[in-house]
């Protein structure tokens, strides 16, 4: 990757608290999606990046659950104010999607079947940092959770952890998602509290 890196923003954790300013705890699992449940079969799903030249990589699901697995356990933070602590996750991490791919940009709008689309610094999803996972809690993925995958970004609030993950567009210019042009915050750092636009 042709990527200078200008920093390094996430997982940070201030003053060792447990919690994000503004948040509450929940054991649940609570569902929040925009509209209905895309249902994707998986012999017709596939996810692509496509680079800022107009090159695209594709990988089947077979090809995907071929990748090598991890199983990040993380917190993972709404912006309506729940965090979930310590939940499981199995996926493969971003990192090995763009092993091959050749990008100088440094924006990314992930898009999903559906048509959401939400926007990050292309460095937020490398190091470690994203995910786009199959299964939650030793189970597959259930589709009100953004099953077969999703996307899981956790050091950002959870409307950029993208379900129904179809691919990832690498940009010179940034390019708000769905909520971005909403109103809140276009980058959504929960311990800096970034919720709307303006935090
Ligand atoms: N495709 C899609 N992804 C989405 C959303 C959505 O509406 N559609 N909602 C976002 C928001 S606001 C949150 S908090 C989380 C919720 O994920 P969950 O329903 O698994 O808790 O998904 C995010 N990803
Ligand atoms: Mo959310």
């Amino acid at each position: 990757m042709g990527i200078v890196s200008r920093g390094f923003r996430g997982r940070r954790r201030e003053g060792g608290d447990e919690l994000p300013p503004g948040q509450y705890l929940v054991e649940d699992f609570p569902v929040l999606s925009a509209g209905p449940t895309p249902r994707v079969p998986l012999d017709r799903w596939e996810f692509a990046i496509d680079t800022e030249d107009g090159q695209t990589h594709r990988w089947s699901w077979q090809e995907f659950m071929a990748l090598p697995m991890q199983t990040p356990t993380v917190d993972i933070h709404c912006v309506t104010k729940w965090t979930k602590l310590g939940t499981t996750w199995e996926g493969v991490s971003l990192d090995v999607f763009f092993e091959d791919v050749e990008s100088a940009a440094e924006y990314a709008l992930v898009y999903s079947y559906g048509g959401y689309t939400t926007n990050l610094p292309l460095e937020e999803l490398l190091d470690g940092k994203a995910w786009i996972v199959h299964s939650f809690d030793g189970e597959e993925l259930e589709p009100r959770h953004g099953g077969p995958a999703r996307l899981l970004v956790p050091h950002l609030y959870f409307w950029k952890s993208a379900k129904w993950v179809r691919g990832i567009r690498l940009l010179n210019e940034d390019s708000p998602g769905v909520w971005e042009t909403a109103g809140y915050h276009n980058y959504g750092d929960p311990w800096r509290e970034q919720r709307y636009e303006g935090d």
